[in-house]
């Protein structure tokens, strides 16, 4: 670039180069990008296949993918009337008063969200999830809701997969206008990891809506409802949707011996957060610990205590939550959470198809075509199999998770942690330590971002061998991580209970902790100034306008927006390069369709890829639409 920079340099086209002309012209030094989105698109497959996709570890070279066939639709007809638009037309009030009517059990399908982020690291593109959508809104109308945003989705996509989330939610509105789309929300934490100000949460959850979330399940890591309430508000003020409250669900109600988080707990919280506000209070099992008849208890406890609709969400990881779903349907649930077949079980939600049968015929049954609905099973399945890198590793259904509570989201993302920490061999001492965390930290609600402190303390104490009495004795010694740091300072808010005093001071050492919300400690964003200066700093070399949208991704996680958007400058959209080419590269010889816009597809096939020169640069060929084109690639390996 550099040289390329002084040949086409006017000075030097004249001749007029002096001695000072490299000093006194810093724009030499300026990478010019590739402006048409064909050679980014390009670029982006031969660096792919010269030095892989850096997020793709242990690639197996023998593995074939099945072509995974989207279920057939009628592109031209219209789309069928679902909840979306029953919901425009009734409000949210009326439309809650007609779900508490129906008998019907209503199902909300969690495939492209809470599905993927627990069975597969979250990694799942939007190019996988856009091939389908029309279909399956075309196909099955009367599904209650999608979840297709919020959680780990919104972090991932950009940090990992240097996608737009919010591109992502407003492609797949286009395609499903009719059924309601869904959102996790963490309360003051947003879609983070920490507390945000409370307006950019409020700004957050008005363009959430504005770009397509219609229901939002706000929770809190703690349970704590003075965390929740400004969420609630803010969906009841900024926007048409769904206030949906959780109460997230840990221990068992049926323990005898369980004297802090029992069935009174729960319909207190419950009734707190209808009196808060809430449309719709949901039951977040996120860790799939609701055993059957303890949902029998919980479910008719919450009918009878509230007026508002009770949603259930699970995770199979024991295996044993289908029989929870029965029960809960027979308590008179309103909505269960289910995955397609082909994305379901283990550390997901139950299986969608299989739920369906069960109750196919008895009084509540709801019908769905059911060979269509297996065929989106199976496209699923196809699917998965491109992301064999990220799967857990679970095989099977673990009645372990009583014992260490590990949340199914945390469960597929803890794994890999530990093994990059070196501790593969020792995931069961991660496991039992997770338990033991949990007991020295008081018996906490573990559900993100709570969950990552005790994941965080239990690797480290793994990783340094010590034990609780370790810590207890000796912690005055110890330099904690620093989100267990930031937990017992009050950051993530106030456990049910309070902190473990002692162990807070040996944690604390001599740092300050609050009781108030952590989000009373942080100054509100300044929209104004801020967002110009956002502006100005960002929309060099981005060949869209850059949106409030983009700053709200940049408040939320400043560095790897910045690394997206260097990303997004070099290669374009790279949400349009199918999965297989995106995280494997192409093989020689190989045909692939990139669609740039609708009716602009190009055709690419790889021709060869040269041996590095003595700068370690590769020369990889391409065909693009039957013509010859050649990129250079620097070979990092
Ligand atoms: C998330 O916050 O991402 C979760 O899925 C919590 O269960
Ligand atoms: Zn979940």
């Amino acid at each position: 670039h550099f040289l390329q920079n002084v040949i086409q340099h006017e000075t030097f086209k004249e001749g007029k180069v002096t001695v000072n002309f490299i000093q006194n012209t810093p724009s030499l030094f300026e990478i010019k990008l590739p402006q048409d989105r064909t050679t980014k698109a390009v670029n982006f497959l031969a660096e792919v296949i010269v030095n892989g996709n850096s997020d793709v570890k242990n690639i197996d070279k023998t593995k074939i993918f099945r072509t995974a066939k989207i279920p057939k639709y009628n592109r031209t007809e219209s789309f069928p009337k679902g909840t979306k638009n029953l919901l425009t037309e009734l409000g949210p009030e009326a439309f809650c008063e007609w779900l508490m009517k129906d008998k019907k059990i209503h199902y909300t399908d969690t495939t492209m969200r809470d599905a993927h982020q627990s069975l597969l690291a979250t990694r799942m593109r939007s190019y996988d999830m856009l091939k389908v959508a029309e279909s399956f809104a075309k196909n099955h109308p009367n599904t209650f809701s999608m979840e297709v945003w919020g959680g780990a989705t919104f972090d991932v996509c950009l940090r990992f997969l240097h996608e737009s989330p919010w591109t992502r939610l407003r492609e797949l509105r286009k395609a499903v206008p009719n059924i309601l789309f869904q959102m996790l929300l963490r309360g003051s934490n947003a879609v983070g990891y920490k507390a945000y100000p409370d307006n950019l949460i409020e700004k957050f959850v008005e363009k959430s809506w504005e770009n397509g979330v219609d229901i939002f399940r706000i929770f809190d890591s703690l349970n704590w409802v003075k965390a929740m309430e400004p969420s609630i508000n803010y969906v009841r003020n900024k926007t048409g949707g769904i206030a949906q409250a959780a109460i997230s669900y840990t221990g068992d109600i049926l323990d005898p011996k369980e004297t802090k988080y029992n069935l009174k707990y729960y319909t207190q919280l419950a009734k707190d957060l209808e009196n808060a506000g809430a449309h719709m209070v949901a039951i977040k099992d996120m860790a799939g610990l609701l055993k059957p008849y303890a949902a029998t208890e919980l479910v008719t406890a919450l009918k009878d205590t509230l007026n508002i609709p009770i949603h259930l969400h699970t995770h199979d990881t024991s295996s044993l939550q289908t029989a929870t779903y029965l029960k809960a349907i027979e308590s008179g649930v309103d909505v269960v959470d289910v995955a397609l077949g082909g994305l379901s079980g283990l550390t997901s939600q139950p299986n969608f198809n299989a739920v369906v049968e069960m109750i196919k015929g008895q009084d509540r049954a709801h019908d769905f075509d059911m060979g269509s609905l297996n065929q989106f099973s199976n496209y699923w399945e196809d699917t998965r199999e491109m992301y064999y890198p990220f799967e857990s590793g679970l095989k099977a259904g673990t009645a372990e998770v009583y014992q260490h509570e590990i949340p199914g989201g945390q469960y597929s993302n803890l794994r890999p942690q530990a093994i990059a920490l070196g501790l593969g061999d020792r995931f069961d001492d991660v496991k039992k330590m997770y338990a033991e965390v949990n007991n020295m930290f008081g018996n906490l609600i573990k559900v993100t971002p709570s969950s990552k402190v005790v994941g965080d303390m239990a690797i480290f104490m793994v990783t340094n061998n010590l034990t609780p009495a370790d810590v207890m004795e000796r912690g005055e010694g110890i330099s904690f991580p620093e989100s267990v740091i930031n937990f017992f300072k009050g950051d993530l808010g106030q456990p049910v209970g309070g902190f473990p005093k002692k162990l807070q001071k040996i944690i604390l050492k001599n740092r300050e902790a609050y009781t108030d919300r952590p989000n009373a400690h942080l100054e509100p964003i300044d929209f104004t100034k801020e967002y110009a200066a956002f502006k100005k700093k960002f929309q060099q070399g981005f060949t869209r306008p850059i949106e409030m949208e983009d700053f709200l991704s940049y408040m939320l996680y400043p560095k790897v927006f910045e690394k997206a958007h260097e990303n997004y400058k070099l290669y374009g959209n790279i949400a349009l390069i199918p999965t297989k080419d995106f995280f494997f590269g192409m093989k020689l010889q190989e045909e692939t369709n990139i669609t740039l816009e609708p009716g602009k597809t190009i055709i690419v096939k790889l021709l060869s890829v040269g041996i590095p020169n003595d700068e370690g640069v590769r020369t990889v060929f391409f065909k693009v639409n039957g013509e010859n084109r050649f990129v250079e690639v620097f070979d990092t390996s």
